[in-house]
This record gives C-alpha cells, sequence and structure tokens, in this order.
C-alpha cells in the first residue's frame, strides 16, 4: 500500500522506577521515588522519576527531594539513588526486542522509540495493533516491564497515542480518527508546545489543539517565525512527515561512574578509569564490534562536564588500546581544564565498527539538571 505509513512508538512506563521494582519485588505497592542527589546536603537534588502510586500524592519529575518527602510523609515511600548502569543495560535489551518488529527502527531516548512497520502490516492497521501487543508481550515476559505503546500514521501521532493512555496503555489512531483525537486536547499536549509557548497560545486564544489547526498560519509564522509557526500549524493538524531513522553514527557503548570523593589525583582516577574500559571493551566484544573513537568525559564538584577524544587510525578492539588511550586522555583533560576536582568519569568507545546488524545506544550521560 503507497502512501499509507504505519508507526509504532514505544515509552517505557516509570522507567527508571520501574527498573527498580523490577530488581526489587519488595517495593511493588509502595510509592518509589528516584532522586538525583546533589550531594550538597542529605536532601538536595531532584526526583529522577517516581512510579504511579508516588505520582498520586503529587510527586513528579524535576521536584526537589525534600518536597517529595514532604508530599510521601507517613507512607512507605522508598528513596533511591540513581543506578545509571542498571536502567543503560534494560534499556539496550528493550531496544534490542523492539528492534527485531520494526522495518526500520529509531531510538529517540533511553526509554523510547519509533518503529516503521509500514511493510511488515502492509498499511493495515489492524495489523499493527497485533504487533503491539506482541511487543508489550514480550517486553513484560522477558524484561518484566511495562510499556504504553501508540499506533499512528505518522510519528507526531504515534507518539502522542502513547502518551494517550499511561501506564501499560494500548492507543491506536487511524488515519481518519487524527482531527478527532487531536481537536479536543489541550493545546499544550501538543508535541512541541513548551511550558513557555502554552501560555502564549492561551493569551492569543487559542486553548485546544483544534484551536491552533483552524488558526491563521500567517499569525502564527509572524508571533513565533516560520519554522516553528508552520510546524504548530502542521503539527496540529496531524501533518508530519519526518522519517524514522535509524541512527548509525550515535552508535556507542559508554560507562560512567562517581569517585569515592571529588579529586584531581590521576591515579585515583585511572583505578576507575581503567575498570570502566574494561566494562566498556567487555561490551563490545560481546556485541562482536570493534571501535575507533575514544573518548574520556568527566563531570567536575560545580556538575559542569568536559571530554576530550580521540580517533584511531583503525578500528580495533585491543583493550590495552583502549587503556592507554583512556589514560592519555585523562592526562590531557587534567591539563587543559579549569583545575576544579572531578566527581564522575566516563568511558566511551563509539564510531562501531558494523556487524550482524546489532546497534547499541547508550546514552553517555543522561544527568538530568
Ligand atoms: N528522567 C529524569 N528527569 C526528568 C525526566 C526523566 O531523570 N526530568 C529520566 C527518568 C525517567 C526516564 O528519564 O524514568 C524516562 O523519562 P520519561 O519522561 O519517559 O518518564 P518515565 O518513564 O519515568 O514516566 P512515564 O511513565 O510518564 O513515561
Ligand atoms: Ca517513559
Ligand atoms: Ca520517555
Amino acid at each position: 500500500m503507497s502512501g499509507s505509513r504505519v508507526i509504532i512508538h514505544v515509552d517505557l512506563d516509570y522507567f527508571f522506577a520501574q527498573c527498580e521494582e523490577r530488581e526489587n519485588p519488595s517495593l511493588r505497592g509502595r510509592p518509589v521515588v528516584v532522586c538525583v542527589y546533589s550531594g550538597r546536603s542529605e536532601d538536595s537534588g531532584a526526583v529522577s522519576t517516581a512510579n504511579y502510586v508516588a505520582r498520586k500524592y503529587g510527586v513528579h519529575s524535576g521536584m526537589p527531594i525534600y518536597l517529595a518527602k514532604r508530599r510521601l510523609t507517613g507512607t512507605e515511600a522508598a528513596f533511591l539513588p540513581l543506578n545509571r548502569s542498571l536502567y543503560a543495560a534494560v534499556s539496550e535489551a528493550v531496544m534490542g526486542i523492539l528492534r527485531g518488529y520494526a522495518d526500520r527502527f529509531e531510538q529517540v531516548s533511553i526509554d523510547e522509540a519509533f518503529l516503521d512497520v509500514s511493510e511488515r502490516v502492509g498499511g493495515n492497521f489492524d495489523a499493527a495493533i497485533s504487533v503491539g501487543r506482541g511487543i508489550k508481550d514480550e517486553i513484560l515476559k522477558r524484561e518484566g516491564l511495562t510499556c504504553s505503546v501508540g499506533v499512528g500514521s505518522n510519528k507526531l501521532v504515534a507518539k502522542m497515542a502513547a502518551g494517550f493512555q499511561k501506564p501499560d496503555g494500548l492507543t491506536v489512531v487511524r488515519p481518519e480518527e487524527v482531527r478527532g483525537f487531536l481537536s479536543k486536547m489541550p493545546v499544550g499536549k501538543l508535541y512541541g508546545v513548551g511550558r513557555k509557548t502554552e501560555p502564549r497560545m492561551r493569551e492569543m486564544g487559542i486553548a485546544t489543539i483544534g484551536d491552533l489547526a483552524a488558526y491563521d498560519v500567517g499569525e502564527l509564522v509572524r508571533v513565533f517565525g516560520v519554522v516553528l509557526g508552520k510546524y504548530f500549524r502542521n503539527a496540529a493538524n496531524g501533518i508530519d512527515e519526518e522519517t524514522v531513522q535509524e541512527r548509525g553514527t550515535a552508535e556507542q557503548v559508554s560507562r560512567i561512574a562517581t569517585l569515592k570523593q571529588d579529586t584531581r589525583d590521576l591515579d585515583v582516577m585511572l583505578e576507575i578509569v581503567y575498570q570502566l574500559a574494561e566494562v566498556v571493551h567487555r561490551r563490545v566484544v560481546e556485541l562482536g564490534r570493534r571501535f575507533r573513537a575514544v573518548a574520556i568525559m568527566a563531570v567536575y564538584e560545580d556538575l559542569s562536564i568536559h571530554s576530550r577524544s580521540k580517533t584511531l587510525e583503525g578500528p580495533t578492539d585491543d583493550p590495552e588500546v583502549l587503556r592507554r588511550t583512556s589514560k592519555e586522555l585523562l592526562e590531557r583533560l587534567l591539563k587543559e581544564d579549569a583545575g576544579l576536582r572531578v566527581r564522575r568519569v566516563g568511558v566511551r568507545v563509539s564510531s562501531l565498527e558494523e556487524r550482524k546488524g546489532q546497534r547499541v545506544l547508550t546514552e553517555f550521560t543522561s544527568d538530568p539538571r
């Protein structure tokens, strides 16, 4: 069937917190809050995410930890620090499963991806629903996680559909249903309409996505500029031509760790860097790959992030090259930086040589701030 695309969007539910529940079933049923501790004082920092039990008490991503604690007073709430390597490993496993369901696959963040399934379902939305169910079943069975799935005729509609019913949702929006699906929603729900844009639109008398769809496009362009103005106009009408794109250039494997204490001592840092290099190397070998670029990164005590990278002469899987290059890069970084102490260090290899069509996308650091 030509012209009719079928796109699936998958987003894991309360991802970091759900990983924690999976590792420790005694957490189930209790409020679970994953925290990014800043280290300034005991409760300083922000909520990374919370499970749906905690959300009922008004706890959400980005909220100060002390406020979340206040809202959960008297409950059995668990407050947990980030365990990034766990989330990265779970993400990799889930993405591996999803890839198998797609003609074309695009991971967009640690817990979500787009799948173009147009060919395999022959443009048929009922067949796409079965694919969606298969995905949910397999992720639950193999990884013990729930996710929310949206099916639509483009990426925008698929993503909005996935967000429509959470957690554990499966929402299908057929081409003829797009307008009805979008028009009644508050304009702030439209992908791309953020906290700054929404009030501006409300001032203009635009309350729903339907209002935006009917708004004079010349006026939108005048207010938001030509790129955004046209984007809003199209998006509100459910029009989106973006293709699902394999992200070959983003392939990398990385690991990052927090030092016992902030330091500038090369040997102390190298001890950790060599461990990270070993883990990264093992993963690359597991994947049957070789790497062509190495990077080292550091998060300083002021939370600034700096890195140094090097492209090798050719692809290699030699652990000694990784160790040596990491050391060289760390020395260079320490020589050239601002002299602050280092809190976290990371090692990344990229430009992975492709074999077996496998892909890995690990975020170097997803420190939310
Ligand atoms: N995240 C974070 N800080 C934020 C937003 C997100 O650390 N401000 C992390 C934790 C989340 C993960 O990214 O688990 C995925 O983000 P989502 O926005 O998809 O949120 P969740 O998966 O936690 O919840 P939902 O069920 O709403 O998708
Ligand atoms: Ca999610
Ligand atoms: Ca997400």
